[in-house]
């Protein structure tokens, strides 16, 4: 049976079955999505470290290799162990965290032990498919670390400086450093209490923003270099091929942030980056500027998201990917209504 809950406006207030859920469980599988983001990896961090003091044991589903150089940080700076398939056997229930949809968890092989266990899905995603028995879906919410901020709240949890140094980074993250429309002023009150609970800001914005191994320098520089704008000026796009990927020495999971180069740009509404992190697999952020929306374009190539923020992946060589999805994007940004930039 599926309950759905109807998503509360106030990022808040965790809905009661929520709790009960997280209180009534003996063990717990914590899981995010592939290619997990800071907001991913901290979400099932936070709890992994909240839980077991509520002699609640908890069990983070983290398969190797699926963390960028950067956000390793995030992994020492929690002392956060991965569980093993084994581990997770006698788990009797699963929290799904920043996931839209089931097909995006990450962890094949610990799933296939975890058939038939409920699953609590926790996320701030507007395309999210309500996969749980309990869903508690907040698209207002900056991240999902502020949905877990306030689930531990209100399980009494102990919010430790560790905790609130890793849903301090989660927050930082999916904002952009508190820079987005997203940043509202409960994220910012969020923020404040993070930070006066002990989260190490500067430390988390010196990881974050100022910590590029030179490898993921030199891909920056390349993402600089392969940037191109339309003539109406409203899409900025950028690429990444296979080759210039492994030239630098980096991987397909240190590629995230990168689409800010195109983003970055005055004017434009949607930003684009399409990266060939494996031969024939492309990966497609979008990034919505000026209030403009690009979950429909995403959705369009079976991808999802945010409305400022989305991805999707296709299958083909890179530069036939590029160009059936640029046609797309320049007939959508063509037909848009921008206010004038002021
Ligand atoms: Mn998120």
């Amino acid at each position: 049976m599926s309950v759905t809950t109807a998503p509360p406006v106030d990022p808040a207030v965790v809905p009661p079955e929520i709790v009960a859920a997280l209180r009534s469980a003996r063990e717990v599988a914590l899981l995010s999505h592939v290619t997990p983001d800071a907001d991913a990896i901290v979400s099932m961090g936070a709890l992994w470290l909240a839980l077991p003091t509520l002699g609640i044991r908890a069990h983070l589903v983290l398969p190797e290799g699926s963390v960028s150089r950067q956000l390793s940080y995030l992994v020492r700076c929690g002392g956060l162990r991965p569980a093993t398939v084994a581990d997770v056997q006698q788990c009797d229930l699963i929290v799904a965290l920043d996931t839209a949809k089931e097909k995006r968890l990450s962890g094949e092989e610990h799933l296939a032990v975890l058939t038939k266990i409920p699953v609590v899905n926790i996320d701030h995603h507007a395309s999210n498919t309500q996969f749980g028995r309990c869903n508690w879906i907040v698209p207002q919410a900056s991240s999902t670390s502020e949905l877990v901020y306030a689930l531990l709240r209100a399980l009494g949890c102990t919010i430790t400086p560790t905790i609130a140094t890793l849903l301090y980074a989660g927050l930082h993250t999916d904002t952009q450093g508190f820079a987005l429309s997203n940043t509202t002023p409960h994220a910012l009150r969020v923020g404040h209490e993070l930070a006066a609970a002990g989260a190490a800001v500067a430390e988390v914005c010196e990881r974050m923003h100022r910590s590029l191994s030179r490898g993921e320098f030199e891909l920056l520089a390349r993402v600089y270099a392969n940037t191109q704008v339309s003539a109406d000026g409203r899409l900025a796009w950028s690429t990444l091929s296979y080759d210039e990927i492994t030239h630098t020495g980096c991987r397909a999971a240190d590629i995230d942030a990168q689409v800010e180069v195109p983003r970055s740009i005055e004017g434009i509404a949607v930003a684009i980056l399409f990266s060939e992190g494996d031969p024939g697999r492309v990966r497609m952020n979008f990034r919505g500027e000026r209030g403009v929306s690009v979950l429909e374009l995403a959705m369009q190539f079976g991808g999802g998201g945010h409305r400022a923020s989305a991805g999707a992946r296709l299958t083909g060589p890179l530069a036939d990917v590029t160009a059936r999805v640029l046609a797309a994007a320049q007939a959508y940004v063509a037909a848009l209504t921008l206010e004038p930039l002021k």
